[in-house]
Formats: structure tokens, C-alpha cells, sequence
């Protein structure tokens, strides 16, 4: 397992996104993404909040500063290209889920609020 891990390492050139690799790799079936789950799962609810900002910086492609649905959608891929998409279903849980205000869009307080809290 040691060799096997040094070098799936050496391919992806960080153990962090090979373990995030894997866990993408060990979700559920179309329709039955969790976010909460994936964030317990890959270490983000322990994370600093300005860390959590950082990732959500990432997601907000466009630096609108908000994560929109269009966004949401290829969340899986900005942890790891190979993932595939959200469903219609997957996004819109996902959006209503962290969406306090309901603005249709997920602002970086609400999204470290789902996160952390
Ligand atoms: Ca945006």
C-alpha cells in the first residue's frame, strides 16, 4: 500500500488530491451526492475559515463572488478533473441546502456557514 501511494503520488503530484481523487472515486450514484458528507469526508469541516474562503474562491470561477448554479454544477471537477458533473437534482439540494437567503447563489458566508457549522 506504501509503494502504491508513493506512486499514485508521483502521478498526481499531491497526496491530498489523490485521497480527494479516491473519495470522488467512492461517491454514490448520480442523484445522491451529499455536500455535507463530501466536506466531512474530505477534511474541510476541520479547516480554518479563511481556508474554507479559499476553497470557496476556487469555486467561484468567475470571481463574481458567488457560487452560482452553473458553478455548483462542476463542483466534483475542481477537486478532481475526472469527475463527472451534478445532476439538475444534485445541484439545485446542493444550492438550496447552503442557500440561506435564497438568492438562488451561495455568497462565501453562507457557504462557510454550511461548511463549518
Ligand atoms: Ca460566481
Amino acid at each position: 500500500l506504501q509503494l502504491l501511494l508513493k506512486f499514485q503520488c508521483q502521478i498526481s503530484q499531491s497526496l491530498a488530491l489523490f485521497l480527494t481523487g479516491y473519495l470522488i472515486g467512492l461517491l454514490p450514484a448520480p442523484d445522491s451526492f451529499n455536500p455535507k458528507k463530501f466536506f466531512q469526508l474530505c477534511g474541510l469541516t476541520k479547516k480554518s475559515p479563511q481556508e474554507v474562503k479559499n476553497v470557496f474562491n476556487i469555486l467561484d470561477n468567475d470571481a463574481s463572488g458567488f457560487i452560482e448554479e452553473e458553478e455548483l454544477k462542476f463542483f466534483l471537477q475542481r477537486f478532481s478533473p475526472g469527475a463527472r458533473v451534478l445532476t439538475d437534482k444534485e445541484t439545485k439540494g446542493f444550492l438550496s441546502a447552503a442557500d440561506d437567503d435564497s438568492d438562488g447563489k451561495i455568497g462565501a458566508e453562507e457557504f462557510q456557514a454550511m461548511v463549518l457549522s
